[in-house]
Protein backbone atom coordinates (compact mmCIF):
# COMPACT_ATOMS: atom_id res chain seq x y z
CA UNK A 1 0.00 0.00 0.00
CA UNK A 2 0.81 3.67 -1.14
CA UNK A 3 -0.79 5.41 1.51
CA UNK A 4 -4.29 5.91 1.52
CA UNK A 5 -7.67 8.06 -0.25
CA UNK A 6 -9.98 10.10 1.72
CA UNK A 7 -13.55 9.68 0.47
CA UNK A 8 -15.76 12.55 1.98
CA UNK A 9 -19.78 12.16 1.68
CA UNK A 10 -21.55 15.26 3.09
CA UNK A 11 -24.90 15.73 4.74
CA UNK A 12 -27.99 13.37 3.74
CA UNK A 13 -25.67 10.97 1.85
CA UNK A 14 -26.32 8.33 4.80
CA UNK A 15 -29.57 8.12 3.29
CA UNK A 16 -29.02 6.98 -0.05
CA UNK A 17 -31.07 3.98 -1.50
CA UNK A 18 -34.10 5.72 -0.24
CA UNK A 19 -33.56 9.29 -0.80
CA UNK A 20 -35.02 10.38 -4.13
CA UNK A 21 -33.84 7.56 -5.60
CA UNK A 22 -34.93 8.78 -9.26
CA UNK A 23 -31.95 11.50 -8.59
CA UNK A 24 -29.74 9.58 -6.47
CA UNK A 25 -30.45 5.72 -7.24
CA UNK A 26 -30.95 2.37 -5.54
CA UNK A 27 -27.41 2.11 -3.85
CA UNK A 28 -27.08 2.84 -0.95
CA UNK A 29 -23.84 4.61 1.05
CA UNK A 30 -22.46 1.28 2.14
CA UNK A 31 -22.77 0.19 -1.46
CA UNK A 32 -20.59 2.81 -2.97
CA UNK A 33 -18.02 2.25 0.20
CA UNK A 34 -17.33 -1.23 -1.02
CA UNK A 35 -16.87 -0.17 -4.43
CA UNK A 36 -14.01 2.44 -3.83
CA UNK A 37 -12.17 0.10 -1.13
CA UNK A 38 -11.97 -2.02 -3.82
CA UNK A 39 -11.29 0.20 -6.63
CA UNK A 40 -8.44 2.17 -4.32
CA UNK A 41 -7.19 -1.21 -3.41
CA UNK A 42 -6.61 -2.09 -7.17
CA UNK A 43 -4.31 0.81 -7.47
CA UNK A 44 -2.41 0.38 -3.94
CA UNK A 45 -4.19 2.31 -1.94
CA UNK A 46 -6.54 1.96 0.69
CA UNK A 47 -9.99 3.70 1.44
CA UNK A 48 -11.15 5.88 4.00
CA UNK A 49 -14.65 5.91 3.53
CA UNK A 50 -16.61 8.73 5.29
CA UNK A 51 -20.26 10.06 5.79
CA UNK A 52 -21.38 13.39 8.34
CA UNK A 53 -23.74 15.35 8.19
CA UNK A 54 -22.34 18.23 10.74
CA UNK A 55 -20.44 20.79 8.46
CA UNK A 56 -17.65 21.11 11.55
CA UNK A 57 -17.10 17.68 11.21
CA UNK A 58 -16.02 17.50 7.88
CA UNK A 59 -13.55 20.68 8.34
CA UNK A 60 -12.12 18.71 10.45
CA UNK A 61 -11.08 15.88 8.94
CA UNK A 62 -10.42 17.64 6.23
CA UNK A 63 -8.19 19.97 8.57
CA UNK A 64 -6.79 16.07 10.19
CA UNK A 65 -5.87 15.16 6.28
CA UNK A 66 -3.56 18.17 5.37
CA UNK A 67 -1.74 17.20 8.49
CA UNK A 68 -1.22 13.39 7.49
CA UNK A 69 1.08 12.45 4.96
CA UNK A 70 -0.56 9.25 4.72
CA UNK A 71 -3.59 10.88 2.91
CA UNK A 72 -2.88 11.12 -0.93
CA UNK A 73 -5.70 12.46 -2.04
CA UNK A 74 -8.74 13.66 -1.32
CA UNK A 75 -12.62 12.67 -2.98
CA UNK A 76 -15.38 14.60 -2.25
CA UNK A 77 -19.04 14.60 -2.13
CA UNK A 78 -20.05 17.93 -0.30
CA UNK A 79 -23.63 17.40 -0.96
CA UNK A 80 -25.42 20.54 -0.10
CA UNK A 81 -22.36 22.03 1.61
CA UNK A 82 -20.71 22.21 -2.08
CA UNK A 83 -23.25 24.95 -2.18
CA UNK A 84 -22.83 26.99 0.90
CA UNK A 85 -19.56 26.27 3.03
CA UNK A 86 -16.84 28.70 3.00
CA UNK A 87 -15.72 27.13 6.05
CA UNK A 88 -15.43 23.57 4.06
CA UNK A 89 -13.91 25.77 1.35
CA UNK A 90 -11.51 27.27 3.31
CA UNK A 91 -10.23 23.96 4.84
CA UNK A 92 -9.59 22.30 1.41
CA UNK A 93 -7.47 25.19 0.71
CA UNK A 94 -4.94 23.50 3.60
CA UNK A 95 -4.56 20.42 1.46
CA UNK A 96 -1.29 20.32 -0.25
CA UNK A 97 -2.99 17.11 -2.02
CA UNK A 98 -4.96 16.77 -5.03
CA UNK A 99 -9.30 16.76 -4.66
CA UNK A 100 -11.58 15.45 -6.66
CA UNK A 101 -15.05 16.84 -6.34
CA UNK A 102 -17.81 13.96 -7.10
CA UNK A 103 -21.62 14.45 -7.58
CA UNK A 104 -23.89 11.31 -8.27
CA UNK A 105 -26.26 13.98 -9.98
CA UNK A 106 -25.43 16.91 -11.91
CA UNK A 107 -26.50 20.10 -10.25
CA UNK A 108 -25.84 22.06 -12.95
CA UNK A 109 -28.31 20.27 -14.58
CA UNK A 110 -30.57 20.66 -11.27
CA UNK A 111 -32.01 24.32 -9.65
CA UNK A 112 -29.82 27.23 -9.55
CA UNK A 113 -29.00 27.42 -5.81
CA UNK A 114 -27.13 23.94 -7.10
CA UNK A 115 -24.94 25.87 -9.82
CA UNK A 116 -22.56 27.36 -7.48
CA UNK A 117 -19.97 24.71 -5.93
CA UNK A 118 -16.99 25.72 -3.16
CA UNK A 119 -15.26 22.95 -3.98
CA UNK A 120 -15.41 22.94 -7.72
CA UNK A 121 -12.05 25.70 -7.24
CA UNK A 122 -9.93 23.42 -5.37
CA UNK A 123 -10.40 20.31 -7.51
CA UNK A 124 -8.50 19.41 -9.99
CA UNK A 125 -11.50 17.65 -11.77
CA UNK A 126 -15.33 17.51 -11.25
CA UNK A 127 -17.63 14.34 -11.53
CA UNK A 128 -21.48 15.08 -12.04
CA UNK A 129 -24.03 12.80 -13.43
CA UNK A 130 -22.70 9.35 -13.74
CA UNK A 131 -24.02 7.78 -10.17
CA UNK A 132 -21.71 6.15 -7.90
CA UNK A 133 -19.47 5.33 -11.13
CA UNK A 134 -18.42 8.98 -10.65
CA UNK A 135 -16.49 7.72 -7.37
CA UNK A 136 -14.55 5.03 -9.47
CA UNK A 137 -13.86 7.52 -12.43
CA UNK A 138 -12.52 10.00 -9.61
CA UNK A 139 -10.24 7.47 -8.06
CA UNK A 140 -8.54 6.48 -11.50
CA UNK A 141 -8.10 9.79 -12.22
CA UNK A 142 -6.39 10.67 -9.14
CA UNK A 143 -4.59 7.35 -8.94
CA UNK A 144 -3.03 8.27 -12.47
CA UNK A 145 -2.34 11.43 -11.31
CA UNK A 146 -0.34 10.62 -8.24
CA UNK A 147 1.61 8.45 -10.76
CA UNK A 148 2.83 11.32 -13.28
C1 LIG B 1 -25.75 15.60 -3.29
C2 LIG B 1 -26.51 16.42 -2.53
O1 LIG B 1 -26.88 16.08 -1.30
C3 LIG B 1 -27.00 17.72 -3.05
O2 LIG B 1 -27.17 18.68 -2.04
C4 LIG B 1 -26.12 18.25 -4.16
C5 LIG B 1 -25.19 16.00 -4.59
C6 LIG B 1 -25.86 17.19 -5.21
C7 LIG B 1 -25.03 14.80 -5.51
O3 LIG B 1 -25.55 14.80 -6.61
O4 LIG B 1 -24.36 13.85 -5.12
O5 LIG B 1 -26.73 19.37 -4.74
Amino acid sequence: MTGSILILNGPNLNMLGTREPGIYGASTLADIGKLCTESCKKFGYLCDFRQSNHEGELVTWVQAASQTADVKGVIINAGAYTHTSVALHDSLRLLSCPIVEVHLSNPMAREGFRHTSYVAPLAFASICGLGPQGYIVAIEGLAKKLTN
